[in-house]
């Protein structure tokens, strides 16, 4: 058995889902893809504090991966990252109201590190199942990121055993319906099958101890 761990956000910037969540929340109500012990758990969308869930989440169930899920919304596809910045540089407060700007995530740690899952893999299954995805060089710089640079990090400074990284996820339709402006969307259910789909693969190459050492 490979022990996955997905983590995903709770709502943030005046939302009341975060498709992050419900699609976790649909994958643990179902059984786990064969040879995969799934693990979840949800995290705060405040900084520093969303790194310590992670941490603890990490802690408590010892997993061969890590995929950490969250929102991008506006982006037209579901998005596996290739890098996390040391940067936290928030365009608004988050969920706590704090926002920082221009500070590392880790002092005197690396500019970047790059995720270790397949995220190449990832996407040309995701599209061959119907489900638009593009690889991206950026996660942002505000919690998504925060927590991705602290997943690296801890996998580069404690736990080398480890694989991980990032997949944002775009709006799902009900947050879109009601907008006054246009923004892209997919169904909750796409968007879980995209995170099954990735997490799959990330288990398939922790079986195989297939690190990925340069992102897609
Ligand atoms: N998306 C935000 C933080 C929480 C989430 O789901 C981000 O992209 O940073």
């Amino acid at each position: 058995m490979t022990r996955v761990l997905v983590t995903a956000f709770e709502p943030f910037g005046g939302e009341t889902v975060n498709p992050s969540q419900q699609a976790v929340q649909r994958l643990a109500a179902d059984t786990a893809p064969v040879g995969v012990e799934l693990s979840t758990a949800s995290l705060p969308v405040v900084f520093g504090q969303a790194i310590e869930a992670m941490r603890a989440a990490v802690a408590a169930h010892d997993p061969a991966v890590v995929l950490c899920l969250g929102e991008a919304g506006g982006r037209v596809a579901v998005t596996p990252e290739r890098f996390a910045v040391n940067l936290n540089d928030a365009p608004f407060p988050d969920n706590a109201g704090c926002r920082p700007v221009d500070e590392p995530v880790v002092v005197d740690g690396p500019v970047a590190y790059a995720s270790t899952l397949p995220i190449a893999e990832m996407v040309e299954a995701m599209r061959a199942a119907g489900i638009p995805a593009a690889k991206s060089s950026t996660a942002g710089n505000y919690v998504c990121n925060n927590v991705f640079y602290g997943l690296m990090h801890l996998i580069a400074t404690e736990r080398p055993e480890l694989i991980g990284g990032f997949v944002h996820v775009p709006y799902m339709h009900e947050q879109v319906l009601h907008r006054p402006d246009a923004q892209p969307s997919l169904s909750i259910e796409q968007i879980t099958e995209a995170v099954l789909i990735a997490v799959k693969i990330s288990a398939a190459a922790a079986g195989e101890r297939r690190h990925i050492i340069a992102a897609g």
